[in-house]
């Protein structure tokens, strides 16, 4: 299926890329949802979601950086597509030998649970083109089911797990179980370097990801890129949820920000680490194929 996204954010351009070889601009992208009125749908604003965030809107319940945040509402018994989550755009596409940052945070009440017909929630995926323009899958973080009965064994230590579709999938548990916790706030930082070659291969693509400014996860052994010509075009959040939700229920995102920089400022704090990764970095927990 292919997603139009119409896009419309608040961009920053920071500077001109000289480099031929990676024709645009540095920029960032900044979800605040700030300037939206309380009640209404984090979607098709500046400060909020571009695409698919029906049932997602401006509350001023909790906030972790001003006095808003997006409530993003998931119904029982729904996939939610168009309607859990949403989805932002990036300025321009970013292929091999680009930089992207992610960073959002996310509070989950006590109740919420996360449970699917999969083994793990769709959460974070970034979205993927051929250079002829059609489809070529997504790079994937999801968050594991909450009832260790219904993991794999080997899935039951961590959180949360890491994997980019295609042929050959492979899922990467990752973050300990329990480092999600309810009725905080949460800060996510992920880099990643878009590559067809894994750093773990002799290439430059990875992917890092920071809990609360601690890093994590270093996954240097997926490509990020299909193909040396692939490119990627916007973030989804959540947007689908497989088997329907298992109930009605929320969670909070705030002040998501993107970058195609190698290190814009608000990533100092993260120590980005400049020793290569070491080979081995993940465990791989399951090998599946990705359907839907
Ligand atoms: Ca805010
Ligand atoms: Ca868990």
């Amino acid at each position: 299926m292919k997603q139009v996204i119409t896009f419309r954010t608040r961009i920053k351009i920071c500077a001109f890329i000289l480099f031929a070889s990676s024709p645009g601009y540095a920029w960032e992208v900044i979800k605040s949802f700030e300037d939206g009125t309380l009640g209404e749908k984090a979607e098709r604003n500046a400060d909020s979601f571009d695409d698919i965030a029906g049932h997602s809107r401006y509350s001023n319940e909790f906030s972790y950086v001003g006095s808003q945040s997006a409530k993003l509402h998931t119904t029982a018994g729904e996939e939610g597509f168009g309607r859990w989550g949403g989805a932002v755009q990036f300025p321009t596409e970013l292929g091999k030998g680009d930089h992207l940052w992610t960073s959002l945070a996310m509070r989950v009440p006590k109740e919420f649970d996360f449970q699917t017909t999969t083994g793990s929630l769709k959460w974070l995926r970034w979205a993927s083109e051929k250079g002829d323009g059609s489809g070529n899958g997504f790079l994937d973080l999801q968050v594991m089911n909450d009832d260790p009965s219904t993991l794999s064994g080997s899935d039951r230590g961590y959180d949360f797990r890491i994997f980019r579709e295609g042929e050959g999938v492979k899922l990467y548990g990752f973050g300990e179980d329990g480092s999600l916790k309810r009725d905080r706030w949460h800060k996510f930082d992920i880099y990643i370097k878009f590559d067809d070659r894994p750093a773990a291969q002799g290439g430059t693509g990875l992917v890092r990801i920071w809990l609360d400014n601690t890093l994590i996860y270093t996954q240097a052994e997926i490509r990020t890129l299909h193909q040396a010509t692939d490119y990627f075009h916007s973030l989804f959040m959540f947007t689908y949820w497989n088997g329907g939700a298992p109930k009605s229920q929320h969670l909070y995102i705030d002040e998501i920000k993107l970058s195609n920089e190698e290190a814009p400022s608000w990533t100092e704090q993260l120590g980005r680490p400049k020793s290569p990764p070491k080979p081995v970095t993940g465990v791989v927990v399951e090998r599946i194929e990705i359907n839907n």
